[in-house]
């Protein structure tokens, strides 16, 4: 079942859309066999939008810990300000902490540390791409 709370405005008036061609579309059909094949087709189409965590996911960019578009070296002097439990911008109001450290956590370890921070300073070295093994 599609949920409505787990999408975006423009997801959820797409998926609209596709129930309200559904119900015209079984309206119209002639036999049982066609319904269930727009039954079907209808829900392979739901599944395929996307719910808010999904588009979030998509939007991360690994490394962009301020969350302003590209990697640079305020991303790591953020990671650091947080590992040293000074106010950053992963703990200001309004901010979306989750998806912050998400991108934060370059190396996927599930944690934000120095190491992350370390990867984004050699990034901006160019000695490694931020998901080289160091
Ligand atoms: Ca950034
Ligand atoms: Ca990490």
């Amino acid at each position: 079942m599609v949920d409505p709370e787990e999408y975006r405005p423009a997801q959820k008036a797409e998926i609209d859309a596709i129930r309200k061609e559904a119900s015209e579309a079984i309206s119209a059909a002639e036999s049982q066999e066609e319904v269930e094949k727009i039954v079907s087709e209808t829900k392979a189409r739901l599944e395929a939008v996307k719910t808010d965590d999904e588009l979030t996911a998509e939007e991360l960019i690994p490394g962009d810990a301020d969350g302003n578009g590209s990697v640079d070296a305020k991303d790591a002097t953020q990671i650091l300000r947080y590992i040293n439990g000074k106010a950053c911008i992963f703990t200001q109001e309004g901010a979306d902490t989750e998806k912050l450290l998400k991108a934060a956590d370059v190396d996927g370890s599930g944690d934000v540390d120095a190491k992350d921070a370390t990867r984004i300073l050699r990034y901006i070295n160019g000695k490694t791409s931020l998901f080289d093994r160091m």
